[in-house]
């Protein structure tokens, strides 16, 4: 049995109160086959704080309307709030302008966006793409698709043992052809945080854009896309405390200016006959049809959350609750970390001797935690380290010394079990 030491439960000294933390989360509190619940899936996604729930309920019970088309006060409102939502995501990401914050369903819409409506009408044959092994499937088959629709040619930089960017290799795939650049800021599979900012430098001395896949990113680190200097960043809200079915691309706006529709019908449009129709201007160009109202608000009020907390506090008690957790779910025999990356943040991959993910996820969900078990939509990160899947433990704001305990024991429960 793993022990659990006495330094190993005490609460670490950070300006997080966690238990208040946890207090704003209504889901947290209860039981799973009798057990308390441990969750630890807040890679696939996190919980809602009750401001959010709050904030998506008032706007339903008292001002629910469409916008940017009624004249009324309820639509008036509802406007309001959604463009609020908009001005909240811009200073969250610092971007210079308002109209370079597009909504849309989520990081995978806004990579197709960009796939779709920059791919199509910039790329020809011959010229290149460069992606890496540790994408999310998000951040490989848009790319695919794109390459064969118009002949360019799909790069990968690979990665090392640790789950880190081979940037030697990085710096090799980079030439006349290169195009474009779609990297992942921080790895569902393996936790690895990329330098994004080194990145963005490299492949812009070649001329080439570049988009970061802040899925993983937005509830962990502070964003700061004028910064990366990227030139296309996005993320999922309910991978930060927001809605599901909501998210964002920003763009540079001279991109996004000179970019074709990605959907085209209400909203998008200035004016329409039957002989032509001229775009609306940015960022409803991008915003066809009734958007997703109530979860773009509720964003807005995710965002106030994390501000409130402040990413320097979330950045820092995570980062020492993953120390915490890296040392002491080592300490289970036969465990194999996948992602050790050095630079990594609150994702712990793992193999368990030779017990499939499967049934570590099954073991521990009947000790009530939460964890994913499988590829994690990251099949050709499985194929570098050779398995068919692993655990996967992912940490947020309210998580604590103690669950990773609960998950310790569990996992040597799991060791017994199939002894
Ligand atoms: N990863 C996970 O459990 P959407 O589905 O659009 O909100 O996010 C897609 C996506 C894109 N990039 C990265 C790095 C991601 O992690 C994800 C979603 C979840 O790891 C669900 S597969």
């Amino acid at each position: 049995m793993s022990e659990i030491t006495a330094e190993r439960v005490s609460t670490p000294a950070t300006k997080l109160d966690v238990e208040a933390v946890r207090s704003d989360f209504p889901l947290l509190h209860q039981e799973v086959y009798g057990k308390p619940l441990v969750y630890l899936d807040n890679a696939a996604t996190t919980q809602k704080p009750r401001q959010v729930i709050e904030t998506v309920d008032d706007y339903y019970r008292h001002y629910n309307s469409n916008i940017h088309r009624g004249v009324h006060n309820l639509s008036e409102k509802a406007t309001a709030a959604y463009e609020e939502a908009r001005e909240k995501v811009r200073r969250f990401i610092n971007a210079t302008d308002l109209k370079e914050i597009i909504f849309v369903r989520g990081a995978t819409e806004g990579i197709n966006l960009v796939a779709h409506s920059y791919g199509v009408s910039s790329l020809k044959t011959g010229d290149e793409i460069i992606i890496s092994e540790m994408e999310h499937h998000s951040n490989i088959v848009p790319w695919q698709i794109l390459c064969e629709q118009t002949g360019a040619i799909l790069k990968v930089i690979p990665i090392n043992d640790a789950g880190e960017l081979d940037m030697a290799a990085y710096e090799q795939l980079l030439g006349p052809r290169t195009r474009l650049v779609s990297i992942v800021h921080i790895s569902n599979a393996l936790g690895t945080i990329n330098p994004v900012k080194q990145i963005v430098e490299m492949a812009h001395a070649h001329n080439a854009i570049v988009l970061v896949d802040g899925a993983q990113a937005t509830a962990h680190t502070a964003i700061d896309v004028q910064a990366l200097d990227c030139d296309f960043y996005v993320f999922s809200a309910h991978k930060a405390f927001g809605p599901t079915g909501t998210g964002v691309l920003y763009g540079k706006a001279e991109l996004l200016d000179a970019m074709p529709p990605y959907q085209s019908g209400g909203d998008m449009i200035k004016m329409v006959t039957f002989k032509k129709t001229l775009f609306n201007e940015l960022p409803y160009k991008f915003e066809a049809g009734t958007p997703h109202i109530a979860g773009v608000i509720g964003m807005g009020a995710a965002i106030d959350y994390i501000s409130g907390l402040g990413l320097d506090n979330i950045a820092a008690y995570e980062h020492e609750l993953l120390g915490y957790a890296t040392s002491a779910v080592q300490e289970v025999k036969g465990l194999r970390l996948v992602g050790t990356a050095h630079h990594k943040t609150s994702i712990l991959s793992f193999i368990l001797g030779s017990i499939h993910a499967h049934d570590i996820g099954t073991i521990l969900d009947h000790e009530g935690i939460a964890v994913r078990a499988g590829h994690h939509c990251a099949m050709p990160v499985m194929e570098r380290f050779s398995i068919p899947a692993t655990a996967r433990a992912s940490f947020a704001i309210y998580n604590t010394r103690e669950e990773v305990n609960t998950l310790v024991r569990a996992l040597d429960k799991c060791r017994e079990i199939f002894a």
